[in-house]
């Protein structure tokens, strides 16, 4: 790793919220690309967080200001990520299932997918259930429902939301893609719960709405 997004990968992983998006221009600047500090120096510094958490070395408070940190860092990367787009090609909902408020990686979907060309609404962290059929229901433009989920203890909520958007689908015949997607949701898990799709990260997640849209639109 260079010496660049090592400096962003530290500063990341110890919360200095105030420097990261300094880093990240200057390394942009210097040419490295948005993907590999993204990947690499963000996403990989987040890992060791989460491996620290899990041995005790850290508490809530260090894995939140790492959070933080991060997403400073993703602020001006953003644009970067982003291709520009014009019309949307279709509409789409996202947001992190009831009891869940990881939003991180749910945010890197969303700006992806806004990314390959949709509109995105973002519902935010911690959804009720009803408010994704609700949503659907004010919203007859919208296709396709992503949900996002980090804790085994919150799987069971993504398949209450699963259920209840299989439900309403059935009940009114509307065409609509449910995909998902989190750490802990694996392509089995998407398969139990009834979901249509399911992708490992941010940059396949965009790959899989697209599909999704094209299923839609063959009839499928
Ligand atoms: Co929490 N946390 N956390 N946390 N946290 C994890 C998830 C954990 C694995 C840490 C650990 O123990 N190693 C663990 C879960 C264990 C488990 O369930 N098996 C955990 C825990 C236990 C908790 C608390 C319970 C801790 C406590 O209070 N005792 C608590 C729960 C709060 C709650 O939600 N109710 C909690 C709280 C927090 C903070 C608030 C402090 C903070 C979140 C801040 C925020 O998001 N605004 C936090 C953080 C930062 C983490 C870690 C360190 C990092 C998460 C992250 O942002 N990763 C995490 C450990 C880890 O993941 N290594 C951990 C980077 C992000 C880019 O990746 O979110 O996986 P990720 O998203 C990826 C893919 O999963 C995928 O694409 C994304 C981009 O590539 N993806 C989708 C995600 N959603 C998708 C949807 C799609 C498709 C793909 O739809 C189609």
């Amino acid at each position: 790793m260079s010496e660049k997004l090592q400096a962003i990968k530290t500063a990341v992983e110890n919360g200095k919220v105030k420097v990261v998006a300094g880093l990240v221009e200057e390394a942009l600047a210097a040419g490295e690309g948005a993907k590999e500090i993204l990947n690499e120096a963000m996403i990989g510094a987040m890992s060791v967080v989460g491996e620290k958490f899990k041995n005790n070395e850290i508490f809530v408070p260090e894995m939140l200001i790492a959070a933080r940190a991060m997403k400073k860092g993703v602020e001006v990367l953003a644009p970067a990520l982003k291709d520009a787009g014009s019309e949307p090609i279709g509409k789409l909902i996202i947001g992190t299932v009831a009891g869940d408020l990881h939003d991180i990686g749910k945010n890197l979907v969303a700006m992806m997918i806004e990314g390959a060309g949709f509109e995105v609404l973002d519902l935010g962290v911690d959804v009720p259930t009803e408010k994704f059929v609700d949503t659907l229901k004010e919203d007859p433009s919208i296709q396709i429902v992503a949900l996002s989920a980090l804790l085994t203890t919150t799987m069971p909520a993504m398949k209450d939301a699963t259920d209840a958007l299989n439900a309403y689908r059935k009940e009114t015949g509307r065409k609509l893609k449910i995909l998902v997607g989190g750490a802990p949701i694996t392509q089995a898990y998407a398969d139990e719960i009834g979901a249509d799709g399911y992708s490992e990260d941010a940059a396949s997640a965009a790959e899989l709405a697209k599909k999704a849209l094209a299923d839609l639109k063959a009839g499928k």
